[in-house]
């Protein structure tokens, strides 16, 4: 792949978005790479996956505005579905995604993120969602996420105005959950990872989709989702292992290869 380094350590894998002259900008070569590494992932060794940007400046200074300045109408939609699609297919994903924001994260470099379960980033990190001043919106998910996350006030704030927030803000409205010194960041994500690697692979899975798929429902149904995701975790290695462990004070052993049992 010409943009994107998939890298495996353990059950730990990092993608880097790797453009430098465009300060890893998403164009359609970038965004169909994305959705191959995605695909490749090895989903029965790797149980955390890290994304990044290559170099010290920048996650991803948005959607290529080059690519995008000639689009038709049908050109346009085309290429916003290209980018959601292999967003949510993030936010998706099985397992948890930790999103390691190093410099810029504009536009779709935020929505990138936010496709995330985590962000984590340096004290350089500039987030923003510009798209307003460029004459669009934005438009790989960006007012459904950011609006989830930071709610509605903030979230139309920061859309309307363009204006661009640092990584101290984006700590206080909880964009990020933490931030760290650009040379720490990369090994404060993989500590974060490690440390999801070696719990149970079948219930984080399981919580991963009941807080993803909870937030989506009433709160009865929701609680339903939350029941049947516990239970599923019953007569399953992860759990004879991890309570047998306890009872008798040893340490759980981990599997291997996942499996859903
Ligand atoms: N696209 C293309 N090239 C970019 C880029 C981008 N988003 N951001 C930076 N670059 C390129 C610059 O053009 C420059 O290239 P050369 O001139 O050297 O060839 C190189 O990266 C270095 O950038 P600068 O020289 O500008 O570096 P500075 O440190 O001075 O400034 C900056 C860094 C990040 C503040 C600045 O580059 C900047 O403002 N970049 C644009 C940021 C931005 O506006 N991003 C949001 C893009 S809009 C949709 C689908 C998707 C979207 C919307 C709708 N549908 C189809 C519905 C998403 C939209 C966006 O993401």
């Amino acid at each position: 792949m010409a943009f994107i380094q998939l890298e495996t350590q353990g059950a730990v894998a990092t993608l880097t978005i790797d453009r430098p002259k465009a300060l890893n900008a998403l164009n359609s070569a970038v965004l169909e790479e994305l959705d191959a590494a995605i695909d490749a992932l090895d989903l029965s060794a790797v149980r955390c996956l890290i994304i990044t940007g290559g170099g010290e400046k920048s996650f991803v200074a948005g959607a290529d505005i080059g690519e995008m300045s000639t689009l038709t109408k049908a050109e346009g939609t085309a290429f916003g579905k290209k980018g959601n699609d292999v967003f949510r297919k993030i936010e998706t994903l099985p397992i948890p995604v930790i999103a390691a924001v190093n410099g810029f994260a504009l536009g779709g470099g935020n929505e990138l993120a936010m496709s995330c379960d985590i962000r984590i980033c340096s004290d350089n990190a500039v987030f923003g969602q510009p798209e307003v001043g460029l004459g669009i919106t934005p438009g790989f998910g960006g007012t459904q996420r950011l609006a989830r996350l930071v709610g509605p006030g903030m979230a139309k704030q920061l859309i309307y105005t363009a204006r661009n927030i640092k990584a101290d803000e984006a700590l206080r409205i909880g964009l990020v959950n933490a931030v760290y010194p650009v040379e720490e960041l990369l090994p404060a994500a993989q500590k974060m990872a490690a440390g999801i690697a070696k719990n149970a692979p079948i219930a984080v899975r399981a919580c991963k989709k009941a807080i993803n798929e909870g937030l989506e429902l009433g709160m009865d149904d929701a609680l339903a989702l939350e029941e049947g995701l516990f239970g599923s975790c019953f007569e399953t290695h992860d759990q004879i292992e991890g309570m047998g462990c306890f009872m008798s004070r040893e340490k759980p052993k981990p599997k291997p290869v996942f499996t859903n049992n």
